[in-house]
């Protein structure tokens, strides 16, 4: 079929894929069935990705979706990179469980951030995805009832506070940016006294991910976004696409799912990863295209990111020694 294949440019986001925060809790979960063996029992999705998941369980890694389900062991128990209730160490300390928690730090951050507001009486306003796990852990650093959940300014404008409530407001980190300040600006607009962060807390990775994808959305006839259906990130660039003027953009898990009555007849692709998804998968994405069309690919870079976060104390190097 040599010559034959029609043409197809690819544009690949960058950045894309693994963000610092996955990076710590994957490498986590590695680290501790090195220096401790298997089983190692990892609470919810280290980081929500199948691929990663079957991986690390091929490894020796359990994963559970709530404490009871771990034996009385001395084995490790990891909290994925989303967060947890505060209730969850607190239940494993109990049990004395070896906890290890994998929280990305700039959910940790915004867990502090929480407490603080209602350390200072404020009542706290979280603008996150009902029943997603982070959402779930940042609402569990307060008791009951300190915290209101809203997704959208619709949500704002049923908000009952009295003016003279002190109030804060907190964000999930993986937010649409554009959705994300619709709502901030509704919350200001009734309580023009609400404290936040300084823009929301969304995080550099989850920004980062959606300006590459808006640069490239307008300029190309589809879009995938590598990641799986259950990643809020991923789910959010798929819209971020759309939203910028892409016509057809979906998420893909694996080269085997790529639907070809959608991206059977297509001239140029725009193709990124959520922060979940393994550059392994991208690149079997893009094989899987380079078999029916003959492909450029073509980086397009809006920003460098740097960040590195260290792994959790107890499975740093040194500690392996003792
Ligand atoms: O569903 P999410 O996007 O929150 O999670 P993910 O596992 O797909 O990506 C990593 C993001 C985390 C851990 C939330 N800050
Ligand atoms: Fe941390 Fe952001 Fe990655 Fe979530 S998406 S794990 S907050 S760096």
């Amino acid at each position: 079929m040599a010559g034959t294949k029609p043409k197809l440019e690819i544009l690949l986001c960058a950045p894309r894929g693994f963000c610092a925060g996955v990076v710590r809790a994957i490498d986590a979960v590695e680290q501790a069935l090195k220096i401790y063996g298997p089983p190692v029992y990892v609470r919810h999705e280290i980081v929500h990705n199948r691929y990663v998941v079957e991986s690390l369980k091929r490894k020796g890694a359990v994963f559970v979706d709530e404490l009871s389900e771990v034996p009385v062991t001395t084995a490790p128990v990891i909290f994925s990179a989303h967060g947890v209730p505060k209730a969850v160490p607190a239940d494993a300390a109990e049990r004395r469980l070896f906890a290890i928690d994998a929280t990305c730090p700039l959910v940790t951050k915004v867990h502090r951030e929480a407490e603080l507001h209602a350390k200072r009486d404020r009542h706290v306003v979280l603008i996150g995805h009902q029943g997603h796990p982070e959402v779930i852990g940042t609402i569990g650093q307060l008791p009951p009832g300190a915290i209101t959940l809203v997704e959208t300014a619709a949500d704002v404008a049923k908000l009952d506070f009295t003016q003279d409530r002190p109030l804060a407001y907190a964000t999930q980190t993986t937010l649409s940016v554009d959705d994300t300040a619709e709502v901030v600006a509704a919350l200001k607009a009734r309580f023009p006294d609400i404290v936040g962060p300084h823009k929301e807390d969304i995080c550099y990775a989850t920004t980062n991910r959606q300006e590459a994808v808006k640069r490239i959305a307008p300029q190309v006839d589809a879009m995938i976004v590598v990641g799986s259906p259950n990643s809020s990130n991923s789910q959010r660039l798929r819209e971020v696409a759309e939203r910028a003027g892409c016509p057809t953009a979906r998420l893909v898990l694996r080269g085997a799912d790529i639907d070809w009555n959608l991206f059977g007849n297509i001239r140029t692709l725009g193709v990124t990863a959520g922060a979940s998804a393994p550059e392994i998968l991208v690149e079997e994405i893009i094989d899987a295209f380079a078999e029916r069309y003959d492909v450029v690919v073509e980086t397009v870079s809006t920003a460098d990111e740097s960040v590195f976060f260290p792994l959790p104390r107890a499975l740093r190097p040194e500690m392996a020694s003792n």
